[in-house]
């Protein structure tokens, strides 16, 4: 298969988050891209198709603070990398502030994803191998893999968060829709749910967005994904929420993705985007599923016997030392 990668992807490198009350070292390591390096071999460089495809889906005044923010809290004197402490949820009103702290809180939804200089540039060539494996797919690859890093599937139309900041996948989607694909499907299997995703196509008909992930009454990111959650407007009905208790493995995962299957050809795509954690892995650090490395092809190939064109996207997964063995497993999985 495919696979799609460019080396400024790892610049990215924030020090530290906040987790559990202190700060952590930063999970969503350069190191992970050099893992999955390692284990697939060979990558080509995407080409550039610019800023328009990260246009159709995000919001202008968002791009502009992403390329931005870094300068802006150099020039307040600040050290480190920005991170925002207030968030406009109680008193939400449409000020054209220009102080950082506000269009950090502006423009963001956790206190984890701190922007570096280097972010813009890491999330740009990103989104740049999504769309690189979306055009592969479009000119007659029958699957594709978009080493994306840093992931997307948290990142809304105008937020960041949960590590992502441009939605690698929905621009996928987006740039797929736009190439005259009627209808596309994203099937997220991360271990989180993808709030960004389901945000930004929340109201749409014409992408349906399945997803499978820990439950959010325990797990990240709590306010989204819940299994009552389905879509409004011409959307109603187009997004599948599938929780899943701690401790899932195999069997329970494999039924599971076997309904969102279903529902993706009930649908009728004609493409389709996998979001693809490997945080559902046992020796995740952060997450609590139960999958093992050969399970991953055996989920690759439920997918493949969908047959749609398809990209895989690359979102979490944070045991560094399996991930390699993950990805390939699941990419050799996929090619049977
Ligand atoms: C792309 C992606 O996978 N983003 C994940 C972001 C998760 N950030 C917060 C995770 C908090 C997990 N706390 C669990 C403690 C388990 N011991
Ligand atoms: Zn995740």
């Amino acid at each position: 298969m495919k696979a799609f990668f460019h080396r400024r992807q790892l610049l990215h490198a924030p020090t530290r988050e906040l987790h559990n009350g202190g700060f952590t070292d930063y999970a969503e390591t350069p190191a992970r891209a050099e893992a999955i390096l390692a284990a697939i071999g060979d990558v080509q460089m995407p080409g550039d198709f610019g800023e328009k495809p990260i246009l159709a889906v995000h919001d202008a005044g968002y791009v502009e603070f992403l390329k931005t923010a870094a300068e802006r809290w150099a020039a307040a004197g600040r050290p480190g990398d920005v991170t925002g402490y207030v968030w406009p949820v109680v008193r939400r009103r449409a000020l054209a502030l220009d102080r950082i702290d506000a269009l950090v809180g502006r423009y963001s939804f956790d206190a984890s994803s701190p922007i570096t200089a280097d972010t813009w540039t890491s999330a740009y060539w990103s989104a740049q191998s999504a769309l690189a494996a979306t055009q592969a797919v479009l000119s007659g690859e029958r699957s594709a893999f978009a080493l994306c890093r840093p992931p997307g599937h948290h990142a809304g139309a105008d937020y960041l968060g949960g590590y992502c900041h441009l939605n690698v996948a929905a621009i996928a989607a987006q740039a797929a829709r736009d190439a005259g694909v009627r209808r596309v499907a994203i099937l997220d299997i991360d271990y989180h749910h993808g709030n960004g995703t389901q945000d930004i196509f929340w109201e749409r008909g014409d992408v349906f967005y399945a997803s499978i992930h820990a439950d959010p009454a325990s797990d990240y990111p709590f306010y989204w994904g819940h299994a009552d959650e389905v879509g409004e407007g011409n959307g109603a009905g187009a997004t599948l929420n599938l929780p899943l208790p701690r401790g899932t493995g195999l069997a329970v995962f494999r039924r599971t993705q076997g309904m969102a299957l279903e529902a993706i050809a009930a649908f009728g795509a004609e493409l389709l985007v996998v979001s693809f954690g490997a945080d559902t892995y046992a020796g995740d650090p952060i997450s609590s599923f139960k999958l093992e490395t050969p399970d991953y092809a055996v989920l690759a190939a439920d997918i493949a016997a969908a047959c749609l064109p398809t990209v895989i996207m690359m979102e979490g997964g944070y045991a560094v030392d399996a991930l390699g063995d993950n990805v390939a497993s699941l990419l050799l999985g996929f090619a049977g």
